[in-house]
């Protein structure tokens, strides 16, 4: 895999992000409208959700008709040219829904089978238009947002910084609940800003240390992998064969701390 392929795909990433972004944002400021409610009652899916993807579908085969697509809301495609893109129209809808400004959407390419068991995540993109920002990475070239080369923190004596998040489910929330009860002893504090793609951003941008997962799809977190890792930052999926994966993210000793006390037998 060529740097300049891995560059190609990120900036075309980056500039159908910025059209899909704003379309977003302007679908936001109009209002927002319920289109439909996925697993649970509290998972829903809005007009915007579907518009912006469909956006984004057409630009992708626009500019590379042999790559395959996956989607939060239309599902996946197959392609011949063994890139697939990996899409999140809006991560964070219920944000978006109640308007708090953190919500984003999310790009990746992916090599090999879209699976995130065995894919090889080689550009991506992070926009969240009502913060104004724009997280991108290209596999061996780093992560960046306007300009800044992201890194990962280093541990501190305070204790990380660290984000998670909930399932849709209730009948998860408690089993949770219990997982940031786990972690709280190695815990400065703990957020849940409701963008499981933006959290990873921020654990590339050094905004969070840590941050852990159950239940995610792959388009909540396949761009922002490759942020946290080419930040400089560690990634691990466990509990792979449940239904609900942990997905594990931060600076390398964080990411083993969390590791270490995510994993260990009660
Ligand atoms: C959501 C995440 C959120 C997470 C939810 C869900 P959506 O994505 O980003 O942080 O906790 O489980 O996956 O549904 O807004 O695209």
């Amino acid at each position: 895999m060529t740097l300049a392929l891995t560059l190609e795909l990120s900036e075309l990433a980056i500039e159908i992000s910025r059209e899909a972004g704003e379309l977003a944002h302007t679908r936001r400021q109009e209002g927002v409208r319920l289109a439909a409610t996925k697993s649970t009652l509290a998972d829903i899916v809005t007009d915007a959700d579907r518009e912006v993807e469909a956006l984004i579908r057409d630009r992708l085969r626009a500019a590379r008709a042999e790559d395959g697509f996956l989607g939060e809301e239309t599902g996946a495609e197959a392609g011949g040219s063994g890139i697939t893109w990996v899409v999140d129209p809006i991560d964070g809808t219920v944000n978006y829904a109640y308007g708090i400004p953190a919500y984003n959407v999310s790009i990746a390419a992916v090599r090999g089978e879209p699976d995130p068991a065995s894919w090889e995540v080689l550009a991506a993109v992070v926009n969240a238009p009502a913060l104004g920002e724009i997280f991108s990475a290209a596999l061996g070239h780093g992560a960046w947002s306007g300009g800044t080369r992201l890194a990962v923190t280093e541990e501190t004596p305070a204790g990380a910084l660290l984000a998670t998040g909930f399932g849709y489910d209730p009948a998860t929330h408690e089993g949770d609940l219990a997982t940031v009860s786990r972690v709280m002893p190695m815990a400065r504090d703990v957020r849940r800003m409701g963008a499981a793609a933006l959290d990873l951003a921020y654990v590339a941008a050094g905004r969070l240390d840590g941050y852990f997962e159950r239940g995610l799809r792959p388009w909540d977190f396949a761009a922002g992998t490759l942020l946290v890792t080419e930040a400089g930052g560690a990634v691990t999926r466990t509990d792979v064969d449940s239904a609900r994966p942990m997905l594990i993210a931060g600076g390398r000793d964080v990411h083993a701390r969390l590791l270490a006390l995510l994993t260990e037998n009660r």
